[in-house]
């Protein structure tokens, strides 16, 4: 969960706050809740720092239709989407389903290794699981880590914790806990 401008229910960490009701409501079981963290904009200097926030679900629905529910709640929270990676009240990202790779290893591959240039200008057209930028973000990884230490990145083979452990310091120490 992200968000970085405040919508009507009042500023990011209320806004993520109300989300968590909302994703009970569309039919989701939410087994935990990471802390709130307090992140830097990235790209840097492209708009407010951002509350970012994990939450592990159960739901009878695959990973479409989880997509599918994760954007209604994002509308009920007036996200709109201008601009890639723009200033938004409310992101829901699916960041793993299990162990599925969806659509498929070559698809992920190619999102997984395009440059960052090319993620700026290109937009997914459908579901790309897991999220191919996961393992290099200090501002996933670390609320992650909170609710699923130990869940292992199918393509990568790695664990949250070992991934985390494997950013720069200096990322993760800019990720601070809200109180
Ligand atoms: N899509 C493909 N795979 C996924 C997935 N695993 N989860 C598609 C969610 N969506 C996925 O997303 C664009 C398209 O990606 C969708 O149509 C969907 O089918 P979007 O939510 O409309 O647009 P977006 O949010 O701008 O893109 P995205 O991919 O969510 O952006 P990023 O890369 O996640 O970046 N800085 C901090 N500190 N904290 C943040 O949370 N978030 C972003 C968003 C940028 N900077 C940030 C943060
Ligand atoms: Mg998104």
């Amino acid at each position: 969960m992200g968000g970085n401008m405040p919508s009507e229910a009042g500023l990011p960490a209320e806004t993520l706050a109300l989300a968590l009701g909302a994703l009970g409501a569309e039919g989701a079981r939410v087994l935990a809740v990471s802390d709130f963290y307090a992140t830097p904009c990235f790209p840097a200097g492209a708009g407010p720092d951002y509350v970012n926030a994990a939450v592990r679900l159960s739901a009878q629905m695959d990973p479409d239709e989880t997509l599918a529910m994760l954007h209604r709640v994002e509308a009920q929270f007036g996200r709109t989407r201008e601009r890639r990676w723009g200033q938004r009240t409310l992101d829901l990202d699916l960041i793993a389903h299990g162990s599925h790779i969806v659509p498929d290893l070559a698809s992920y591959q190619a999102w997984q290794r395009l440059p960052l240039e090319a993620q700026m200008a290109q937009t997914p057209d459908r579901l790309i699981l897991p999220h191919p930028r996961l393992h290099e973000r200090a501002f996933v990884l670390v609320p992650l880590a909170d609710v699923a230490p130990e869940w292992c990145h199918p393509v990568l083979g790695q664990t949250v914790a070992q991934m985390l452990a494997a950013l720069p310091a200096g990322d993760v120490d800019e990720v601070r806990r809200l109180p």
